[in-house]
C-alpha cells in the first residue's frame, strides 16, 4: 500500500473557508427560517462590468475563428504581460519577468515549490491561510505544536504594533510572506514600513513573496500599491496579484506574478529561470478567454470599471465599519481594503462568530482561523450586494 504524504497529515485542521461553510450549513439546517447573509468569505458578488465582460466574450469568439484561434501559452499572452508591466509597474519589468496565472492563490502554492522542504518561513500573523498551509504541504513546515507549526516564524500584527510586525523576528535566509493591503486585518503598510521590510530582507538574505491582491482598493495616494515602489525590492521580492477582486474574476480565474531577474538564490542561480521552468512543467497557463478579459480590464475603459467596482465594495466596507463602531466595537480596515477587522477583547473568535450567526444571521470569519494573533478578532468582508450589506448592518445594530 502507498503511504499517506506526511505533509498532508501535518495539517492541523480542515481549510478555514470550507469549515465556515459547514457551520453555515449546519445553522441553516437547524434554522430554516433564517435569512442568512454572508460577510464571511471574500467572494465577489457583483456582475462583471460591460467593457471587461465584452473582452471576455470577444476572447471566446476569437477562439472560433482560424485567425483568432490560440492554444497553450504557458507563461501568458505577451500582450497582457506587457500591459501589466506598463499599467502597474511603469514598464519596469520585461515580459519574461511577468507570468500570467490562474490566480494569486494558485501561484502562491506553486511558488513554494521553488524553495521546497527545509525553507524557513516567516508570516504575518494573522495571515491568509494559504501561506502557512501551503508551506506545510511542501514540507517547509512541520507538525502543529500547540500554538503554531514547527518551522514557521509568526510575526504578530496586533493593535499594539499597529498591525505591522517586528521585523527583528524574521530569521536569516527565510522566505517571508507579506500581504498589503492585508487580509485579514485590512491594514495597509506605509512606504516607510515597506522600505524597512525590504531592508530587513536584503540584510538577512531573505526573499519576500508580496501578495498585492487588494492593491486596487488603495485610495490614499501616499500608500504604496506595489512592493516595487520601494528601492531594492526588485532584488528580493516576488509579487503576486490578481484580477479576482478588482475585476470580479474570482470565478473567471486570472492573476499574475512578477519574478524579477535580479533575484538570486544563495548560490547565485536565477529564481526567474526556475519559475519559468515550473510554469512550463506543472502549469499550462491561464485560460485565453480570461486573458482577453484581462486585457480589456487594463485599457482605459477597463480601468474605469475596476475603479467603479472597487469603489462599490469600499462603499459596503464603510457601511459595515460604521455599523460596528456604532456598537462601540473597535475596528481597523475598510478604508483602503475590503476587509474590516473588528476587536472583541478577551473573547474567543469562534464563539463571537457563533454569536453573530445566531443573533444576526450574519456569517463572518473568526480571526483565529488566520493565525494565533487573530484570536478575539472577527473579519467582516465587504463583498456583498448593497441591500444585503444594509440589512446585515441593521441586524448588527442589535449585536451588543
Ligand atoms: C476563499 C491575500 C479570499 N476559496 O482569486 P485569487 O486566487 O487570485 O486570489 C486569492 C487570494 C489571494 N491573496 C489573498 C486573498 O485574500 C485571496 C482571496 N481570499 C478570502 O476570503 O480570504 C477568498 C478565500 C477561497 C480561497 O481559499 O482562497
Amino acid at each position: 500500500m502507498i503511504t499517506r504524504n506526511q505533509n498532508i497529515a501535518n495539517l492541523k485542521a480542515g481549510y478555514l473557508f470550507p469549515e465556515i461553510a459547514k457551520r453555515r450549513r449546519e445553522f441553516a439546517a437547524a434554522h430554516p427560517e433564517a435569512k442568512i447573509i454572508s460577510l464571511g468569505v471574500g467572494n465577489t458578488t457583483e456582475p462583471i462590468l460591460p467593457h471587461i465582460n465584452k473582452g471576455l466574450v470577444e476572447g471566446a469568439k476569437k477562439l472560433g475563428t482560424v485567425k483568432g484561434y490560440s492554444g497553450y501559452q504557458d507563461e501568458g499572452m505577451a500582450q497582457l504581460r506587457e500591459k501589466i508591466s506598463s499599467v502597474f509597474y511603469k514598464g519596469k519589468f520585461s515580459i519574461d519577468e511577468v507570468f500570467i496565472s490562474d490566480g494569486a492563490k494558485c501561484d502562491i502554492g506553486r511558488l513554494q515549490t521553488l524553495f521546497g522542504a527545509g525553507t524557513k518561513i516567516a508570516v504575518q500573523d494573522p495571515s491568509y491561510p494559504v501561506y502557512v498551509d501551503g508551506s506545510v504541504l511542501v514540507g517547509a513546515a512541520g507538525g502543529w505544536e500547540g500554538a503554531g507549526y514547527a518551522g514557521i516564524t509568526y510575526l504578530p500584527c496586533t493593535t499594539e504594533n499597529n498591525f505591522f510586525p517586528n521585523l527583528d523576528l524574521i530569521p536569516q535566509n527565510s522566505l517571508i510572506y507579506f500581504c498589503s493591503p492585508n487580509n485579514p486585518t485590512g491594514a495597509v503598510s506605509t512606504r516607510d514600513q515597506l522600505a524597512s521590510l525590504v531592508k530587513a530582507a536584503v540584510e538577512k538574505g531573505c526573499i519576500i513573496i508580496f501578495d498585492a491582491a487588494y492593491s486596487e482598493f488603495i485610495r490614499n495616494p501616499s500608500l504604496p500599491k506595489t512592493i516595487y515602489e520601494i528601492d531594492g525590492a526588485a532584488q528580493c521580492a516576488i509579487e503576486v496579484n490578481s484580477f479576482s477582486k478588482p475585476a470580479g474574476f474570482t470565478g473567471v480565474r486570472l492573476g499574475w506574478s512578477v519574478v524579477p531577474k535580479a533575484i538570486k538564490y544563495s548560490n547565485g542561480e536565477s529564481v526567474n529561470a526556475d519559475w519559468a521552468r515550473i510554469a512550463g512543467t506543472i502549469f499550462n497557463g491561464a485560460s485565453n478567454i480570461a486573458q482577453a478579459g484581462g486585457l480589456a480590464a487594463l485599457d482605459d475603459n477597463g480601468l474605469k470599471e475596476i475603479r467603479k467596482l472597487t469603489d462599490f465594495y469600499l462603499g459596503n466596507a464603510k457601511l459595515i465599519r460604521a455599523a460596528l463602531e456604532k456598537q462601540g466595537i473597535n475596528c481597523i480596515g475598510g478604508d483602503n481594503s475590503p476587509y474590516i477587522w473588528a476587536h472583541f477583547p478577551g473573547r474567543d473568535s469562534w464563539e463571537v462568530f457563533s454569536q453573530i450567526l445566531e443573533k444576526c444571521h450574519v456569517v463572518t470569519t473568526p480571526g483565529a482561523g488566520f493565525g494565533p494573533a487573530g484570536q478575539s478578532f472577527i473579519r467582516f468582508s465587504a463583498f456583498g450586494h448593497r441591500a444585503d450589506v444594509e440589512e446585515a448592518c441593521r441586524r448588527l445594530g442589535s449585536l451588543m
